[in-house]
């Protein structure tokens, strides 16, 4: 009886202690790649011309979106619950259910999109790769990839 209790403790403190390790070895492996945002936000008097990407059916859409430096990307809540659209890390994304494990805020940006038909936008001026999430909802997980206006494959710009 006590034996058996001792060692049902034992194996919750083993259990326990495996999950630290994991949990600082997934977030070790991702600061090898840390990337340095150096983006400021711009006045947008008139409607940003870049990409929308679309809150609905709790996900962003796309989730991956590739722009050139300088572009203003807006995202605009399609359905009449609130999301966020919030800068920094995310970890332990479920392959299966894409639900992540936590998250951590970056201060990139953050904006809150109260309701249907409300919008946020940002100009990416940094080369570099950004991930984002909804703050409430776990399965929202997303990124945004800003390459070099010279190494861009589209060539509009001349
Ligand atoms: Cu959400």
């Amino acid at each position: 009886m006590e034996i058996t209790r001792i060692q049902s403790v034992r194996r919750r403190l083993i259990i326990g202690a495996a999950s630290v390790l994991i949990t600082v070895g997934t977030l070790a492996g991702c600061s090898a790649h840390a990337e340095m945002p150096a983006t400021s936000p711009l006045n947008a008097s008139s409607a940003p011309a870049g990409p929308v990407i679309n809150l609905s059916s709790l996900m962003f859409n796309p989730s991956n979106t590739t722009v050139k430096a300088g572009t203003t990307i807006t995202w605009r809540n399609d359905e009449a619950i609130t999301h966020t659209v919030t800068s920094g890390r995310y970890v332990g994304v479920d392959k299966t259910t894409g639900l992540r494990s936590s998250q951590k805020a970056d201060g990139v940006f953050n904006a809150k999109l109260a309701g249907k038909g409300k919008t946020f936008n940002f100009t990416f001026t940094e080369p570099g790769t950004y991930t984002y999430y909804c703050d409430i909802h776990q399965g929202m997980n997303a990124t945004i990839t800003v390459v070099g206006e010279n190494t861009s494959t589209e060539g509009d710009q001349k």
